[in-house]
């Protein structure tokens, strides 16, 4: 790793340290919000868009060159590692990933097999091809958590209430853990292909996890989530570990082996601090926000750094992704006040 890349503002952020300008950048910065993005995927399947290498970089680059945000996340999906270990799924437009048959039983986990650089080879020619690309701006790659993923494969689709995941975690302990297990070994080996491939840091995105108490989360989830974090242990990346609705969660969270935290916009990022102890943390302007006046956003966002001075380190974020309605215009401007931010 360049001195310009292991020095940079993001990457200084995550290790606990305070650089010049607070990091900004954006969960689902690359996507379905900005035009350019739009016009690139137009006919154009979104698993397919995830295994063609071109477009991989193209539209990872785009929100880099648009808003000079402080690191890139690598375009991809949480399903494409399942898929490309053979999965039969889709990602529907409007809807989100869909499974064919939901995996149901022992003879379905069981054709669950690990993932090979092979299965991958033209999404981790992108991270190569990004690492050379971005120079000194920092490449986060990226995996669902085994619940998150849990969800979609048990399912078969979104979920409001995840009833047939938790039936299962419930009613037949001895499947739900063997499924989290080799869930958990592919969302690793998803990281460690990354990181291996150029990526400087790690998110693990358990989006869904909020939906667990805490005794469940510990029981049920946690344990799998750290064998996933524990994949990149060894190779000095830092990793962050994110969840909506998780405010609960968020000191189980650390534990789980995150260096930060991410936090949704219903915790204050002081009160964030105090339950996950000594980690950075990462977020969390509603991203609805960016709905209202320039001037409100720019007083909510002084509002989060303020309170992120209590961190360690401070990455800021969204609370969660762009929403495709947002102004690219105002993702522009957040990005601005963000960097001149000065402390008090
Ligand atoms: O056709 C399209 O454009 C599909 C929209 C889309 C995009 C742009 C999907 C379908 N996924 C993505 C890209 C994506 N997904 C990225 C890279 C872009 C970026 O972050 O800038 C990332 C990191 C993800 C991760 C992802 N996929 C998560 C975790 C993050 C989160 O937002 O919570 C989840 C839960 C998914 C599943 C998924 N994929 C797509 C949709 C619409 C969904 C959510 C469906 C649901 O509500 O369950």
């Amino acid at each position: 790793m360049t001195t310009q890349l292991s020095e940079s503002p993001f990457l200084r952020a995550c290790r606990g340290e305070r650089p010049d300008h607070t990091p900004v950048w954006f969960m689902r910065q690359a996507g379905r919000s900005l035009p350019e993005y739009r016009a690139l995927r137009e006919g154009v399947a979104m698993l397919d868009a995830c295994f063609t290498t071109d477009m991989v970089v193209e539209v990872t680059m785009q929100p880099v060159r648009r808003y000079g945000v402080d690191a890139a996340i690598f375009f991809s999906d949480i399903v494409v590692p399942l898929k490309a270990i053979g999965v039969d799924l889709d990602i529907v437009a409007g809807t989100g990933p869909v499974v064919a048959e939901p995996i149901r039983t022992r003879a379905q986990l069981d054709q669950l097999r690990d993932l090979e650089p092979d299965d991958v080879a033209p999404v981790i020619a992108a991270v190569t091809a990004l690492t050379g690309e971005l120079g000194g701006t920092p490449l986060i790659g990226f995996a669902g958590a085994p619940f998150t993923l849990a969800s979609y494969l048990i399912e078969g689709r979104p979920s409001r209430d995840y009833r047939h995941t938790k039936a299962m975690m419930r009613t037949d302990p001895g499947l739900w853990h063997d499924l989290m297990e080799r869930i958990a070994a592919v969302a690793g080996q998803f990281l460690r292909m990354q990181v291996e491939a150029g990526a400087s840091a790690v998110q693990l995105f358990d989006s869904w996890a909020g939906a667990l108490s805490l005794a469940d989360y510990r029981a049920f989830a946690q344990p799998h989530s750290a064998a996933a974090l524990g994949a990149v242990a060894d190779l000095d990346v830092p990793r962050i570990h994110f969840g909506v609705g998780t405010g609960e969660l968020l000191g189980a969270m650390g534990e789980a082996g995150a260096d930060v935290v991410g936090v949704d916009w219903r915790v204050p990022l002081d009160e964030a601090v105090r339950r996950v102890g000594d980690r950075s943390v990462q977020g969390n302007l509603d991203p609805t926000t960016l709905f209202a006046p320039p001037e409100v956003v720019a007083a909510e966002a002084r509002r989060v750094l303020d309170e992120g001075l209590a961190a360690r380190g401070h990455v800021f974020n969204l609370g969660h992704g762009v929403l495709p309605s947002i102004d690219p215009d105002a993702l522009a401007r957040l990005v601005d006040v963000v960097h001149a931010y000065e402390r008090p």
